[in-house]
C-alpha cells in the first residue's frame, strides 16, 4: 500500500524524506511507515489545490462533482473488507466497529454527492429597477485537520461537504492513524477526482498540522481534536482572517428518568460509553440517573460492564486497545486516581487472556456516585470510564447536564412528552437525542458543539452552508 503524500495527483515522499512509524495499538509493534510531511509539503499541497481550483476541478459542474463523489462511495463499499482491516489495525478498533465506519464514510460521499447540485442561492426583493440574487461559492482551498479516533468517518464528514461545494482540500490526518485516509485517497484517484482536488499530507501536528493551519493560502480550516490545539488552530487562522470549524469533544450526559424504558436505555448508555473504547467525541461519559431508579439502573449497567472484554482489534471483542501509550497512561492514570480517591467502582470489565502485553489495553470501569465537581464528571477521559450520578427532579437534571464546560451531545430517556421537549430545549448541546443516542451518527443531522465543544456545524446541509460563502449580486436595470 502506498503511504506517500498525495500532492497534485502524485504520490510523493516528504520533502525531507522523513517517515513516522505506524504502530499497531493491539501489539505496540510498528507495522508500516508513513511520510513525515512538513511545511514545505504543505506549501506544495496548498499550491496544488489552488491549481485544481483554477483547472479541471474548478471547471466541473456541481452535478459532475456529485457524480465523482457517488463513484467514490461505491468504491469505498467495494473495498469494505480492506478498509475495515486497515482501520481496525491502525486505530485498534474492533473489526465490527471499523466496518461500520467504512459504511458511514461511504454514506458521507453518497449524501454529499447527491447534495452537491441541490444547494442554491436566493433572489431577493429589493428596490424597483433591481434584480438581486445570491450565489453560493466555495471558499477555495480548505484545510482539514483530522484526529485518529474515527479517521474514515471524520475525513468523510469533513471533506464531503467541502468537495460538494467545490472547494479543493488539503487533509492532515492524525499521525497515529493515517493509513485508511491514504487508502481513501487512492480510491479518489481511481474514481477520477482531478489532480489537486484532494491532497493528503501526513505528519505530526506541530509540524504539518501547524503549517496547514497557519498557511496564508488556506481559505477555511476545519479541525477536530483537543481543546488546546483547537485554540492554536483558531489563533493561526485569525492571523489570516480565515473561518474555522472546531469540533473539540465533550462530556456528554445521558439523563435517565424513572419513567424511561430502562432496558432500552441501558443498552444505549453502555454502548455510548464504550464505543471505540470511549475514544469518541460524543461518548456518553456521564449517566445522570433519577434517584428512585438509581440503584436498579446502575445495577443493570454494572451487569453489562462486568461482562465486557477488551482484546486485540482484529479479535473483535467489545473494546479494543487505546490508540497509543500516552493515551493509555493518561486514561489509566485518571482511573487509578479516581479509585485512590475512594470513588465507588460499581463494575469493571476485563482484559482478555492472551492479549499481547505490548498492547495499550484498559478495562472499562463504571463509577458510582460521582460528584459533579470531580475530574471524572468534568474532564473528557477519552477512555472507557462511565461516571454515574443520581439526581432529584428535572431542575437538578438540567443543572447537572449543563454543568460542564462542554456541550456536544446529550441523551434524555423519558416517556413524558412535555419533559422530552423541555429537556431538549434546556440542554445546551449541539445534538439532543430523546430515547435514543446517536453518538454522532447520521450524516443528515447537523453536528457540532456549544460552549467549549466548539462551533460551526458539520454534517447535513449545515455543513454545505459552512463550506461555502454567499455572494450578493445586485443588477440595476429599468
Ligand atoms: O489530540 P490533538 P490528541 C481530545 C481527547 C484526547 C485529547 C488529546 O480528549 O484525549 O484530545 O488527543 C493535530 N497544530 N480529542 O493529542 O493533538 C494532530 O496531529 C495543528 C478529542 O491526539 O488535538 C491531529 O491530526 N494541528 C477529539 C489532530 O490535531 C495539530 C479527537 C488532533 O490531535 C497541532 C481527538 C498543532 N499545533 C482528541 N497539534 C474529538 N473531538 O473527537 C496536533 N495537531
Amino acid at each position: 500500500m502506498d503511504t506517500k503524500l498525495l500532492i497534485g495527483g502524485r504520490w510523493v515522499d516528504a520533502a525531507t524524506g522523513g517517515t513516522i512509524p505506524a504502530i499497531d495499538p493491539s501489539t505496540g509493534e510498528t507495522f508500516a511507515t508513513i511520510a513525515r510531511g512538513m511545511a514545505e509539503d504543505v506549501d506544495a499541497a496548498v499550491a496544488a489545490a489552488r491549481d485544481a481550483l483554477e483547472g479541471d476541478w474548478g471547471r466541473l459542474s456541481a452535478m459532475e462533482r456529485g457524480r465523482l463523489m457517488q463513484r467514490l462511495a461505491t468504491l469505498i463499499l467495494r473495498d469494505t473488507d480492506t478498509l475495515a482491516e486497515i482501520e481496525s489495525r491502525d486505530v485498534g478498533k474492533p473489526l465490527t466497529q471499523a466496518r461500520a465506519d467504512v459504511v458511514a464514510c461511504a454514506r458521507y460521499f453518497e449524501f454529499y454527492g447527491g447534495a452537491a447540485d441541490k444547494v442554491h442561492g436566493d433572489t431577493i426583493p429589493y428596490q424597483n429597477g433591481y434584480t438581486v440574487m445570491t450565489l453560493r461559492e466555495p471558499h477555495g482551498v480548505t484545510g482539514h485537520i483530522v484526529p485518529w479516533n474515527y479517521p474514515l468517518q471524520i475525513v468523510g464528514r469533513s471533506v464531503g461537504g467541502a468537495l460538494a461545494m467545490g472547494n479543493a482540500c488539503v487533509v492532515k490526518p492524525g499521525e497515529d492513524a493515517s493509513l485508511s485516509t491514504l487508502y481513501l485517497a487512492k480510491l479518489a484517484v481511481e474514481a477520477g477526482f482531478p489532480a489537486g482536488s484532494i491532497n493528503i499530507v501526513t505528519g505530526y501536528g506541530e509540524e504539518a498540522g501547524a503549517a496547514l493551519s497557519a498557511h496564508p493560502g488556506i481559505d477555511h480550516i476545519s479541525f477536530t481534536g483537543s481543546q488546546e490545539v483547537g485554540v492554536l488552530v483558531q489563533q493561526a487562522a485569525a492571523r489570516n482572517i480565515v473561518p474555522v470549524t472546531l469540533e473539540l469533544g465533550g462530556k456528554s450526559p445521558q439523563v435517565v428518568f424513572a419513567d424511561a424504558d430502562l432496558e432500552q436505555a441501558v443498552t444505549f448508555v453502555v454502548r455510548g460509553a464504550i464505543q471505540n473504547a470511549g475514544q469518541t467525541c460524543s461518548a456518553g461519559s456521564r449517566a445522570l440517573v433519577e434517584r428512585s431508579i438509581y440503584d436498579r439502573f446502575t445495577a443493570m449497567v454494572a451487569e453489562r460492564f462486568a461482562a465486557l472484554t477488551v482484546g486485540p482489534a482484529l479479535d473483535d471483542r467489545d473494546l479494543g486497545p487505546l490508540i497509543n501509550e500516552k493515551q493509555r497512561d493518561r486514561v489509566a492514570g485518571m482511573i487509578r486516581t479516581a479509585k485512590d480517591n475512594g470513588f465507588r467502582v460499581l463494575a469493571e470489565g476485563r482484559i482478555a487472556d492472551g492479549a499481547p502485553t505490548g498492547g495499550y489495553y484498559v478495562a472499562p470501569v463504571l463509577f458510582g456516585d460521582v460528584p459533579q465537581d470531580s475530574p471524572l464528571a468534568q474532564q473528557e477521559v477519552f477512555g472507557p470510564a462511565l461516571a454515574a450520578t443520581p439526581f432529584d427532579g428535572e431542575e437538578e437534571a438540567v443543572r447537572l447536564a449543563n454543568g460542564t464546560p462542554f456541550g456536544l451531545v446529550a441523551g434524555v430517556w423519558t416517556r413524558d412528552g412535555g419533559r422530552q421537549l423541555r429537556m431538549a430545549k434546556r440542554i445546551r448541546a449541539g445534538q439532543v437525542f430523546i430515547n435514543n443516542y446517536g453518538a454522532g451518527g447520521g450524516v443528515e443531522l447537523p453536528f457540532g458543539g456549544m460552549k467549549k465543544s466548539g462551533f460551526n456545524r458539520e454534517k447535513g446541509f449545515e455543513a454545505l452552508y459552512g463550506f461555502s460563502v454567499v455572494k450578493t449580486v445586485a443588477i440595476k436595470h429599468d
